[in-house]
């Protein structure tokens, strides 16, 4: 990134700055000589907003890792030259290999010639990002021969923002987008966030909080859509859609109408009119994020009518232009009774969605949870992905770290997300994976893709921790191919971020994939979750959510602990499952350890399949995540010297809080369940 003079950003904070666009200097010299000539003379046939964004990243890339200033021209005026087209079919090496509309091919003929080919600018711009990919990690471009399609059609993010500049569950500062009720003016950063998207091939955002407060319920009008236009004319240089939250009672609070019923013409005729008028400002608006009858939101059950008239109505508005109506299921009782021990907040989101299937409008589409509670270090996949069979699905992943540890901990989630992609839900037999679900390949669905909420902010490394930069990479770079490893998107990013070098790729990589373990050893045991601080969601509280109204229970007393979601004994939340998933889960003997308390109510002297019992496992964790975050502090130790100071410095802050912190989360459990239970840790530990 050329400019520096971002609101806030030192010139110490710079290379916190890039993230993983750094562009810096080349010092292989050999690496340099060999790859200079081929990439000193661009060509770029065509004109167009995402081809001069494509051509403005590869100029400004290639001089500053390569120190030349390539000569850009509409034809091919040398030998040796990289060419970015739309010409597929003319390519040499031509192969059947279909490329997708946002898809690319890279080939480089006779070590002349290395053309970016896609069938769309967005094709070539991703094509772009490729290649200054491996041009960053010093892979050789002299041969090469590939082609990629991104495998989810949909690849978005969320922001939690309100226009206040308050992020919900933002812990990376405030909005990159609002301040003071009003957008900022801040473009550049904005530029910036979209070039970060599209290095990654998120191709939409959706910029307002889905709790959509009153000021922001005005974003959908005049007041208000200049402002949305100009951030989405950022965006769209980039291959992004901008989608806005919407309020479902807006007809009432924005619209001088006495309801919001789906069914009555006064609210269809609001909604229209808003569709339309938001569409003259940008004809290319991507559609409405809603959280609808979910957490004190307003929605259609008020009026007594369901999810489907009630997403469908908002569906029509918008199906002229091409709008699409993301439609959350995160719809659960959040009044419940803590005595009350039938109802169960993990049934909810498929027992309303389920008996909808089939009757949602072709461009509505559920954006379900990865789990059934709320993005929890450990859960279950939710049995309404693949349960749905005729409906169109997102799978909703939190990137920000609400429940791990808020970006003051290192938890790299990909390991995370890659587990719950590979999942068997047995919706149409064996292989019936989540991945293939949201790429839209398994089931009958017209629109289907990956939305996360992001965690993002304006602090000067976007993230707050700059190691949680890896989950914003790793979440674009898993949606655009959810068959890359989890230890080559660390690769990636850590090359990209920190440069190529030997120390450092193998002391982060090996940080960043112990870190989830190391956070759910210290934290909430064998699937059980929260044990969290209400409210805030910040460090341990054990108790804090177990006689509230939210749902979140762990039901431990002297005798044992954990949730019984069994057909037979429990809630029969685990046949919500397709076979052999359900029997398994039922089944006290086959249910994975990692979620026996998730579904089933145990002793503590219940032995787990690694031969320990409950609370010995309870212990040993604790103890050894505690000795695993110092670990992580020894380990970047040796990074000193490597990388600027102010990375240096701010990530080993963190690491030396997190190993502080541990302290405190392995000394409140294990006492905890210690006095409970009365049972002795076998290796006389210390606990109080
Ligand atoms: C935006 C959790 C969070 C809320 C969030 C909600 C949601 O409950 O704690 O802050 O609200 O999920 O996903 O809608």
């Amino acid at each position: 990134m050329t400019t520096v003079f971002i609101d806030g950003i030192d010139e110490h904070e710079v290379n916190s700055y890039k993230a993983w666009l750094q562009y810096s200097g080349k010092s292989s010299s050999d690496y340099t000589r060999q790859i200079t000539p081929l990439i000193s003379n661009i060509v770029v046939e065509e004109d167009s907003l995402i081809l001069k964004s494509a051509k403005e990243e590869l100029v400004q890339a290639i001089s500053s890792m390569f120190g030349i200033s390539p000569k850009v021209t509409k034809k091919k005026e040398t030998d040796k030259a990289l060419i970015l087209t739309t010409a597929l079919t003319e390519l040499p090496n031509n192969s059947d290999y279909t490329v997708s509309n946002e898809g690319f091919r890279i080939e480089t003929v006779n070590n002349q010639e290395i053309y970016i080919a896609g069938k769309t600018d967005q094709g070539i711009l991703y094509g772009v990002y490729h290649i200054l990919r491996l041009l960053q990690m010093e892979e050789s471009i002299v041969d090469l021969s590939i082609y990629e399609n991104p495998v989810n059609q949909v690849r978005m993010v969320n922001h939690w923002d309100n226009i206040d500049g308050s992020i919900e569950r933002g812990y990376a500062g405030k909005s990159i987008f609002f301040k003071d009720n009003q957008f900022r003016k801040n473009f550049t950063r904005l530029k910036d966030y979209a070039r970060l998207l599209a290095s990654v091939g998120i191709n939409s955002v959706s910029i307002n909080n889905v709790n959509v407060h009153q000021v922001e319920s005005k974003l959908i009008t005049h007041d208000y859509l200049p402002d949305v236009k100009r951030v989405a004319a950022i965006f769209r240089a980039y291959g992004v859609s901008t989608y806005l939250s919407v309020n479902y009672a807006s007809p009432i609070e924005i619209g001088g109408i006495d309801t919001a019923d789906p069914l009555d013409n006064r609210v269809k005729d609001f909604w229209k009119q808003a569709a339309e008028t938001i569409y003259s400002y940008i004809p290319d608006f991507g559609g409405f994020v809603v959280k609808a009858d979910s957490e004190n939101r307003p929605g259609p059950f008020t009026y007594d009518r369901n999810h489907a008239e009630g997403s469908n109505m908002l569906a029509e508005a918008l199906e002229p232009f091409g709008g699409h109506v993301v439609w959350r299921c995160f719809v659960y009782n959040c009044k419940q009774d803590w005595r009350d021990r039938v109802t169960d907040r993990a049934r909810a989101a498929y027992d309303h969605f389920m008996p909808l299937d089939g009757e949602f409008k072709d461009n509505v589409i559920l954006q379900i949870k990865n789990g059934p509670m709320d993005f929890q270090v450990r859960e279950p996949v939710s049995p309404l992905i693949g349960g749905l069979k005729n409906t169109n699905q997102f799978i909703e992943f939190q990137i920000t770290q609400e429940y791990l540890g808020q970006q003051k901990h290192l938890a790299y989630l990909i390991p995370q997300w890659k587990e719950v992609m590979e999942f068997d839900t047995y919706s149409e037999g064996e292989n019936s994976t989540v991945k293939k679900i949201v790429s839209g390949v398994l089931l009958n669905q017209k629109i289907s893709g990956v939305a996360a909420v992001t965690n993002i902010g304006d602090d000067h490394n976007w993230t707050g921790h700059t190691l949680a930069q890896a989950n914003f990479y790793g979440y674009g770079r898993l949606t655009w191919n959810s068959d890359i490893s989890s230890e080559q998107i660390a690769d990636e990013w850590i090359r990209c971020t920190f440069g190529n070098i030997e120390q450092i790729k193998s002391i982060v990589s090996k940080m960043l994939m112990n870190s989830w373990e190391v956070y759910e050893n210290y934290t909430s045991p064998l699937g059980v979750g929260w044990m969290v601080n209400p409210n805030h969601h910040y460090g341990p509280n054990i108790d804090g959510y177990e006689y509230q109204a939210w749902g979140t229970y762990h039901f431990a007393d002297r005798d044992g602990i954990g949730v019984d979601r069994t057909v037979e004994t429990g809630t029969g939340y685990s046949g919500q499952y397709f076979s052999p998933c359900a029997e398994v889960y039922e089944s006290l003997e086959q249910c994975p350890d990692e979620l026996i308390l998730f579904f089933h109510h145990v002793p503590y002297t219940h032995q787990l399949h690694s031969g320990k019992t409950v609370i010995q496992h309870i212990y040993d964790t604790h103890f050894l995540g505690v000795e695993q975050a110092l670990g992580m502090v020894n380990q970047w130790k040796e990074l000193e010297g490597t990388m600027d100071i102010t990375r240096y410095e701010e990530v080993l802050d963190r690491l030396k809080g997190q190993y502080e912190h541990s302290k405190e989360w392995r000394d409140i459990i294990n006492t905890y369940f210690y006095r409970k239970s009365g049972i002795d840790d076998k290796h006389k530990r210390k606990i109080y």
